[in-house]
């Protein structure tokens, strides 16, 4: 099987497809011929998962896919940066920027737990179905590690004595949300091709 995964992080794609079994296979958005931005213009990360799944099937006339929209929440920062993670520190989405602004917004508080959250929706026959996940942890004072993508090198999940970002793939697969939502994903998918 293959499946359209409308994203243009190709971290996101990575991962997901570490986590997929060997005959389900992303087709990604350039391969099916879209080569830009799509809009999220939401709070909530279900609302910009939709959007993001129903813009790129309007764009390519493919019938089914998903999308994954997801953030880092911090306590102590009344949940920012939330839905807007990518873009914290400016337009440039810059993943250096995003850090320092939440180190720099963190100063002087105690509280430095954080949760990701992540929100996967499907098209799938003509409805939308949304899987989720959620990963617990805390936010180190300086980043470390190189691997991974984003808040990674200064997010410490529950359990671990590193950041995501000096975890490999299968380790960071071990307690993330995208893996959890992935997981939901996958027991669909199972359940309606065998239901064909
Ligand atoms: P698409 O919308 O094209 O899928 P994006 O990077 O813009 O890609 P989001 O709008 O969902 O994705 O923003 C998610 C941001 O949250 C992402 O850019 C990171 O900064 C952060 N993030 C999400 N999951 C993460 C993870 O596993 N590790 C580190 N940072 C993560």
């Amino acid at each position: 099987m293959e499946i359209l995964f409308a994203t243009n992080n190709p971290h996101k794609v990575r991962e997901i497809q570490s986590l997929l079994p060997a005959d389900i296979r992303i087709l990604t958005l350039r391969e099916a011929g879209l080569d830009q931005e799509i809009p999220e213009p939401f709070d909530t990360l279900e609302q910009n998962a939709q959007a993001k799944i129903q813009f790129a099937l309007q764009h390519t006339g493919i019938g089914t896919g998903f999308s994954e929209d997801s953030g880092l929440f911090v306590n102590a920062l009344g949940g920012r940066p939330g839905v807007h993670s990518a873009h914290y520190a400016g337009p440039q989405r810059n993943d250096a920027d995003n850090i320092q602004r939440v180190l720099k917004e963190l100063e002087g508080h105690s509280d430095r737990s954080a949760f990701f959250q992540t929100t996967i929706c499907l098209r799938w026959d003509n409805q939308d179905l949304f899987f989720k996940g959620i990963c617990r942890g805390t936010l180190r004072s300086t980043p470390q590690g190189d691997q991974g993508f984003g808040y990674d090198p200064i997010f410490q999940p529950e359990g671990a004595d590193r950041s995501f970002a000096q975890m490999d793939l299968i380790e960071k697969n071990k307690y993330s949300h995208r893996q959890q939502a992935v997981q939901q994903l996958i027991d669909h998918l199972r359940q309606a091709q065998n239901s064909r």
